[in-house]
């Protein structure tokens, strides 16, 4: 047993990057462990031991323990920190934002730069309600962060950590973020919250 997580994960995912992101923003110690989602790293025998569903992101506890998706590591690793309001309402809003990501967002936004960016596939072999899905997706974000500087409550919280991880790269999907200029504004404000380097040219 050690004191230090171990993360496995591919940092071409933007699931993968909401776990490393919280770790960095709580100063968790860790380890990471690169898994390439292209050369099946995840459906080796090795791997589907420690994560049967073979997806990254994975976690193994200080303890041992594994714990995979995304949003369930990264609001274990915030517990009690102020990545995870204390208002009830806000955290009700923090997992609706956070459930909502993995059925209305992530589904299209990630999933079509994935086609586009990994698989190379032409837009015209790509299903076109990826492309609704998604741009309905940045809208319902639109209206939400107008007069909002943050997705719940009045700080950054792991909502905007799991949204930002595929919004900030929606353009490599096709996406085009200046048609959402809340949205625009909103990724820059969650980036330099989080150190991060702008994903696209400031607009
Ligand atoms: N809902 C999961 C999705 C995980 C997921 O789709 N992981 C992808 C990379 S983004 C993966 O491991 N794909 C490899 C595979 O399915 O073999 C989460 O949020 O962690």
């Amino acid at each position: 047993m050690s004191g230090a997580y171990t993360f496995y994960g591919d940092k071409k995912s933007g699931n993968c990057l909401k776990v490393l992101w919280t770790a960095q923003a709580l100063n968790v110690p860790f380890r990471w462990i690169d898994i390439d989602v292209l050369k099946s790293e995840t459906r080796t025998e090795e791997f589907l031991r420690l994560n049967p569903a073979g997806q990254v992101p994975l976690a193994i506890l200080p303890d041992g323990r594994a714990l995979a998706q995304s949003n369930a590591i990264i609001l274990h690793l915030a517990e009690g920190s102020d990545l995870v309001p204390g208002d009830p309402y806000a955290r009700a809003k923090m997992f609706e934002w956070l459930f909502w990501e993995q059925y209305s967002h992530e589904p299209a936004i990630a999933v079509r730069r994935f086609k586009k960016i990994y698989l190379g596939q032409p837009d015209d072999e790509i299903d076109p309600a990826l492309l609704q899905k998604g741009r309905r997706a940045l809208g319902v974000m639109e209206l939400a962060l107008l007069g909002r500087d943050y997705l719940a409550g009045d700080s950054l919280s792991v909502a905007d950590i799991s949204l930002v991880a595929y919004t900030r790269l929606a353009h490599e999907g096709g996406f085009d973020l200046t048609e959402f200029p809340q949205v625009l504004h909103w990724v820059g404000r969650v980036e330099r919250a989080l150190g991060l380097e702008p994903a696209r040219e400031a607009a």
